[in-house]
């Protein structure tokens, strides 16, 4: 079959340099896909550090500045895995040249922001879609359809958490290339952009949109020593922050995110209670999806645990043999996947600029919230 190439210049080369970049490589190995990606080429400032990406991954050419990348003509498409600052300008810079856009989550530092970004990619008519990788784990996108088909009835309940340890010592700096997310000048803010963020999108997708948060946030460790200036300066990021909502559906929700739970390394755990089921997932065991059914017979009613492995579920026929499991990486491939779907079929890739800009929009009410004490609702 030959295949309509999708060139990728791909902005950064961190950790979700290297998951995006096993995703173009993996999809069309697995999936009958129309499109192709060929990795064109990498733009990051450091030559050095490009090329050596650049050959492990397989591009074939790099630049030291994004802005020549995205003006190549050699490029489809602006992959955006820089820290969340430079999101904005990267967008406006590659729409403005007519390129696709797949941006890094989340969106943008603030709504306003991605409101500019939104009106830049809707204006020059060119496809676009954000990394919320969690929605493409199979598990989580069977919850969806089970969701959609009404086997959990009226939903009640939805409760998610992200839990992570890694930045409770105080000898962890803010800023630099690994520790960006710490510094509220490149990162925006705090666990809500980074860690909430994808509690929200999925939230969002599976069970409508959330009307109005109340919310609270701490920083724990008040100074830490800046990793390019080498100076102690104040945190301004949001270590920790819990948050109840209601969804548009009459439902209730908690939400609650930490960088200081000992012991977590990324417990991402979500339960939705319906009125005749509940389902539950945990991102530690990615591959299962826990199920109670009501309408069960009483004798026999109890928690399923679905091992999501089969031809019949999400995404799974194109890999293994039923019981074999795939994993976090397989996140990606799925996102890339459904993007040159996307292409094909002519139909937007969700979660669009458009749709990624509500949890934008939830994201800006908890941090408001949070400083207010009151209510905040959301348009
Ligand atoms: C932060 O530690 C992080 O890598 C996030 O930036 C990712 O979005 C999340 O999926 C895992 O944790």
């Amino acid at each position: 079959m030959s295949h309509i190439p999708l060139r990728i210049g791909m902005v950064g080369y961190g950790f979700m340099g290297r998951a995006h970049s096993n995703g173009y490589s993996q999809a069309n190995h697995f999936f009958n896909l129309k499109y192709k990606p060929v990795l064109q080429a990498v733009a990051a400032r450091n030559a050095e550090k490009a090329r050596a990406f650049a050959d492990q991954w397989g591009y074939q050419d790099i630049e030291t500045d994004w802005r020549k990348l995205v003006e190549r003509k050699d490029i489809d498409a602006i992959d955006i895995c820089t820290p969340n600052n430079l999101h904005k300008e990267i967008a406006l810079a590659a729409a403005a040249n007519g390129k696709m856009i797949l941006c890094e989550k989340p969106l943008s530092m603030n709504t306003a922001e991605g409101e500019e970004m939104c009106q830049a990619v809707e204006k020059a008519g060119v496809a676009n879609t954000v990394w919320y990788n969690y929605r493409r784990i199979p598990a989580v996108t069977m919850a969806k359809q089970l969701i959609d088909e009404g086997k959990l009835g009226r939903i009640f309940h939805y409760r998610a958490m992200f839990l992570q340890d890694w930045t409770i010592s105080e000898d962890v700096p803010q800023g630099g290339t690994a520790t960006w997310r710490l510094d509220a000048q490149a990162a925006g803010s705090g666990v809500t952009g980074d860690l909430l963020a994808h509690c929200i999108d999925t939230a969002i997708w599976l069970n409508g949109s959330i009307t109005g948060v109340t919310a609270m946030t701490e920083t724990f460790v008040k100074e830490r020593m800046h990793a390019e200036t080498g100076k102690k300066q104040e945190v301004k990021i949001d270590d920790a922050a819990a948050f109840l909502a209601r969804f548009q559906n009459g439902s209730l929700a908690t939400f609650e995110s930490t960088r200081y739970a000992r012991g977590h390394k990324a417990l991402y755990t979500l339960e939705i209670n319906g009125e005749k089921a509940s389902i539950k997932w945990d991102l530690h065991d990615l591959h299962r999806l826990s199920f109670f059914d009501h309408r069960d017979e009483g004798r026999l009613r109890g928690w399923k645990s679905i091992h999501v492995s089969d031809g019949d579920q999400p995404y799974m026929k194109n890999w293994w043999v039923p019981g074999l499991q795939i994993g976090y990486e397989h996140s990606f491939v799925h996102q890339v996947v459904d993007f040159l779907k996307s292409l094909e079929t002519g139909q937007p890739c969700s979660p669009t600029f458009r749709d990624a800009l509500e949890t934008q929009k939830v994201c800006d009410a908890v941090l408001e919230s949070a400083k207010s004490g009151a209510w905040v609702g959301i348009s």
